[in-house]
């Protein structure tokens, strides 16, 4: 089956025509999957005149900015309508260089779920100034020590899974609509026994067009790492006096 791509998109039209060109000229027939969220500049519309040209091209079309998280679980939903296996996530800006798509792949030889990751032997940051490498660097160890994750990049967005992988997890649950999804969907990899593998990236700065986090979306990700926390320590609780979960 073929793999799919997915990529969410707010005010990317600088990026998206020559990145979804450059991940069909991979020699992996993929089909790409884009969710925009009605972007102003016009990126939906640039989709979909791709989507007309190539027929591995999907648009998804919501009708308003609704967040990274739900865009990834619509780009899912629609992927596993297309029969497509394995599933990639990544950003549109060529912070994610998709050149590490077949890497990925590859890792789902040995691995349930693989992550393009900065914090692995041979993985970094390129063009970044020091203060977000400090701040992304930290956000990362916050949620990895605190949810005990194994993985070392816990908030990157590159990311390839096994359809099991996420069939396994209620997607209509997951509490996060935004960055932090991909901490809780990483905890819920973990929680549920996956085998997690990192493959190192070198992460560059957005080509073009700019960033979409926002102050509010820092908060919300600390609001879920220690909610995420609190439900660890109560199971943990809960097994410890032996009660059912
Ligand atoms: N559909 C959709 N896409 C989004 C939303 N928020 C962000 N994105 C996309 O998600 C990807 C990551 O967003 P970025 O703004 O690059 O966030 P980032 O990579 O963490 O931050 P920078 O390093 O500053 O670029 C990009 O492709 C965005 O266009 C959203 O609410 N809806
Ligand atoms: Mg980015």
């Amino acid at each position: 089956m073929p793999p799919a791509v997915i990529i969410p998109t707010y005010n990317e039209s600088d990026n998206i025509e020559r990145l979804v060109g450059e991940i069909l000229a991979l020699p992996i027939d993929a089909h790409v999957i884009v969710v925009d969220d009605n972007s102003p500049d016009g990126t939906g519309k640039l989709v979909d005149d791709l989507a007309a040209r190539d027929t591995r091209v999907h648009a998804v079309h919501r009708p308003a900015k609704v967040g990274l998280g739900t865009a990834h679980i619509a780009g899912m939903r629609r992927a596993f309508e297309l029969n497509c296996d394995p599933i990639v996530t990544m950003d549109a800006d060529f912070s994610h260089n998709p050149r590490y798509i077949p890497v990925l792949l590859a890792g789902l030889e040995n691995f349930d779920v693989v992550i393009g990751s900065r914090y692995v032997r041979g993985g970094g940051m390129e063009g970044r100034d020091t203060r977000l490498r400090v701040v992304s660097w930290g956000a990362n160890l916050f949620a990895h020590t605190m949810l005990n994750l194994k993985a070392h990049d816990c908030t990157a967005g590159f990311r390839a899974y096994r359809p099991p992988v996420l069939e396994s997890i209620d997607l209509d649950r997951i509490f996060s609509n935004g960055y932090s999804f991909l901490i809780e969907m990483l905890f819920l990899c973990q929680a549920r026994g996956w085998r997690v593998g990192e493959a190192p990236i070198i992460y560059e700065d957005r080509r073009a067009g700019t960033s979409k986090i926002s102050r509010a979306e820092i908060y919300k990700a600390t609001y879920t790492v220690l909610r995420l926390t609190y439900r660890r320590m109560r199971r943990a609780k809960d097994a410890l006096l032996g009660h059912p979960p």
